[in-house]
């Protein structure tokens, strides 16, 4: 099939066994219908960036090639997280999965359901390093390139797992 679409989907878990969902998250993501894989990052255990007080977090990127268009693949990320028991309460709560789509080709979309490139991306560290890993020449759309941003996130902790 023609992929003609390149997306970048960040992973995120604090809940339960967030290596183990993280990991089964990947091969799900590898097994999307109208998409094909083409590398994912490392694992990284992260320090909570917003509401501070619950779990650390793994967090991954992978990069996929594919058919769907940004709300078809958002509604398939949607879809993976009930899949793992996903339950929504109130905004930044630990969570057992959270896909978020971060890039889709250069596109600059802003609509109710998706914002893209995604807005808080290029703060945070859990993104951007796992992102920079596996794209280190990235252009964020609007904001000009991957790298020129990870010095102001040196301050967030994140943690390559072996
Ligand atoms: N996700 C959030 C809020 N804060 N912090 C880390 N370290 N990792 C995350 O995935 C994360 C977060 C909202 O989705
Ligand atoms: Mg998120
Ligand atoms: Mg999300």
């Amino acid at each position: 099939m023609n992929m003609p679409h390149q997306a970048y989907v960040a992973i995120g878990a604090n809940l339960g066994d967030p290596v183990t969902a993280v990991r089964n998250a990947i091969d799900r993501l590898a097994m999307l219908d109208k998409a094909h894989l083409t590398v994912a990052s490392s694992l990284y255990r992260t320090t909570p960036v917003g509401l501070l007080n619950q779990p650390d977090f793994i967090n991954a990127v992978v990069c996929l090639e594919t058919a769907l268009d940004p709300h078809q693949l958002l509604a398939a990320l949607f879809a993976l997280e009930a899949e793992f028991g996903r339950v929504r309460k109130e905004k930044n709560a630990p969570r057992t999965l959270d896909l978020d789509l971060l890039l889709f080709d250069q596109l600059i979309l802003q609509t109710p359901q998706l914002t893209l490139p995604h807005p808080r991306l290029h703060s945070r560290a859990f993104v951007l390093v796992p992102l920079a890993e596996i794209a280190a020449d990235l252009d964020i759309p609007g904001r000009g390139k991957l790298s020129a941003w990870l010095p102001a996130v040196a301050n967030q902790v994140v943690t390559r797992l072996p």
